[in-house]
């Protein structure tokens, strides 16, 4: 069997996986079965950057390899290009993207940087697995020194329609470049889609059915594999002592009224401030929630030093005050903004103690939250995932009650809905997606992927 190669933006854990997120686990366990080399930045910056010292960790049949970054690297491609140009345009956002042509210049500098220092580690027939959007590049790195392994990509976030990518300077060689990977991997079938349409349009490629589209000599499988979580484990997170108490702490707080669940880091791309005043509809237009429902909002900083996250982070405080200000009762507060993070242990017992998962994205590649909140759920006695359309997750959610976040009285109608929904419509409901989400858990998507790699180039 062929040694495994995954290439991340970060690394590991390999071991203490009970810390990490679905992606981690999943991946660990590929690695293990095949042996592997997980490679990728150690987090940090130095001044040799990609040129100093490889640092590796191995358990078992799995090595870490890492490197650093210099300053500049992590200005330019990371917080630059990836998370300032490429992040809001693949979430639909080209009024936020910075195009600077430094940090496209940084990108292509650190994806060269980082297949160079891979190449020598490679073996002929390594299977080698690129994830995410700061290493589009990578494949083409490697076939310019000669690399003929078997690549694959998959995109953990959304690939937007060719007429918004199509705003990104230089967009086409982007894509062109993309093609340098045998199989490429996205959340939906509507962002596969999007990618086969821009090779057509943009491109002239050709779309050869099936998912293969052609381009420059090149021929791609280009598919849809929505990421999972370890459902089963995170269904036994939610039952560990750590995690009743968290769920105790609640139901004492509550006092047996239903608590409303938003789990989301502070990011413009998970609607946060249209929640939050849809969250207000709820009150304003069906009054008889008032004094009783609480939204509670687990929201850890992300990318804090980026302007747009600072905005966010201000903007839904005050509108945490402004909400509480207008409607909280001497028992009753009805918005808990937390932005802070907890253990995984803790945001199970959270999830469980929550009658409706409010799960609100303006855009979002799958979002493993909605999976989380009906994993931990009671059997006997679920709650009710209320999902964005725009989420990646509502293309395998159909029984969670769909709604379009910029809505404001569509979602304070759903929310209506989900507090009122009788226990046997609940069961049904949560029953089918929680069948499903442990029948495709990640263990399941990424083994699909690999099969399809292997199976489909020569
Ligand atoms: C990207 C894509 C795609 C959140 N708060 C805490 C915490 N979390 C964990 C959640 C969940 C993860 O972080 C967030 O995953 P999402 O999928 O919801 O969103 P992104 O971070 O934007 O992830 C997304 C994903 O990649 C995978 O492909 O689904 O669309 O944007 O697991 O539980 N974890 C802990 N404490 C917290 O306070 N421990």
């Amino acid at each position: 069997m062929s040694r495994l190669v995954v290439v991340s933006n970060r690394v590991g854990p390999l071991k203490d996986t009970g810390k990490a997120g679905g992606l981690a686990v999943a991946l660990v366990d590929v690695l293990q079965e095949m042996g592997g080399l997980w490679f990728g930045w150690t987090g940090t910056t130095s001044d040799e950057g990609s040129f100093g010292p490889l640092q590796t960790e191995a358990v078992d049949t799995v090595t870490l390899a890492q490197i650093d970054m210099t300053q500049a690297d992590y200005d330019d491609f990371y917080a630059g290009y990836a998370n300032r140009t490429l992040w809001p345009v693949l979430h639909y956002r080209l009024d936020l993207a910075d195009f600077s042509r430094r940090y496209e210049e940084g990108y292509r500098r650190v994806n060269e940087r980082f297949a160079t220092r891979l190449r020598p580690m490679l073996k002929a027939d390594d299977v080698i697995w690129v994830q995410d959007y700061h290493f589009f590049n990578f494949a083409a790195e490697l076939r310019a020194m000669g690399v003929t392994n078997k690549i694959a990509f998959f995109l953990h976030i959304p690939f937007p329609a060719p007429e918004i990518l199509a705003g990104l300077p230089n967009a086409d060689q982007l894509v062109r470049r993309m093609l340098a990977y045998d199989l490429i991997g996205f959340q939906t079938s509507r962002d596969a889609e999007n990618f086969r349409r821009f090779v057509v349009s943009e491109i002239g490629g050709k779309d050869k059915g099936n998912g293969v589209v052609s381009a420059g000599g090149r021929e791609v499988l280009v598919r849809g594999y929505p990421i999972g979580i370890d459902a089963a484990g995170f269904a036994k997170l939610a039952t560990t002592p750590d995690a009743r108490r968290h769920t105790a702490r609640i139901e004492k707080l509550v006092g047996g009224r239903p608590q409303i669940i938003g789990v989301d880091r502070i990011d413009y791309s998970k609607g946060l401030p249209e929640r939050f005043r849809a969250f207000e509809r709820l009150l304003e237009d069906y009054p008889e929630n008032r004094g009783g429902v609480s939204l509670m909002q687990v929201a850890p900083p992300s990318r804090s030093e980026l302007d747009a996250y600072a905005e966010i982070r201000r903007e839904l405080e005050e509108l945490t005050g402004h909400i509480n200000g207008r409607f909280a009762d001497l028992d009753w507060t009805p918005i808990r903004f937390m932005a802070r993070s907890f253990t995984r242990r803790a945001l199970a017992g959270i999830y469980r103690a929550s009658r409706v998962g409010l799960v609100t994205p303006l855009r979002d590649g799958m979002n493993l939250v909605a999976k989380e909140y009906v994993a931990a759920q009671r059997a006997e006695d679920p709650g009710v995932l209320v999902l964005s359309r725009f989420a990646g997750a509502a293309e395998g959610m159909p029984e969670a009650l769909i709604v379009n976040p910029h809505s404001t009285e569509g979602v304070a109608a759903a929310l209506q809905t989900a507090l009122t929904m009788p226990l046997e419509e609940r069961r049904d409901r949560w029953q089918a997606m929680f069948d499903r989400i442990c029948a495709q858990d990640a263990s399941a998507w990424a083994r699909e992927i690999l099969r399809d790699l292997d199976a489909y180039s020569k």
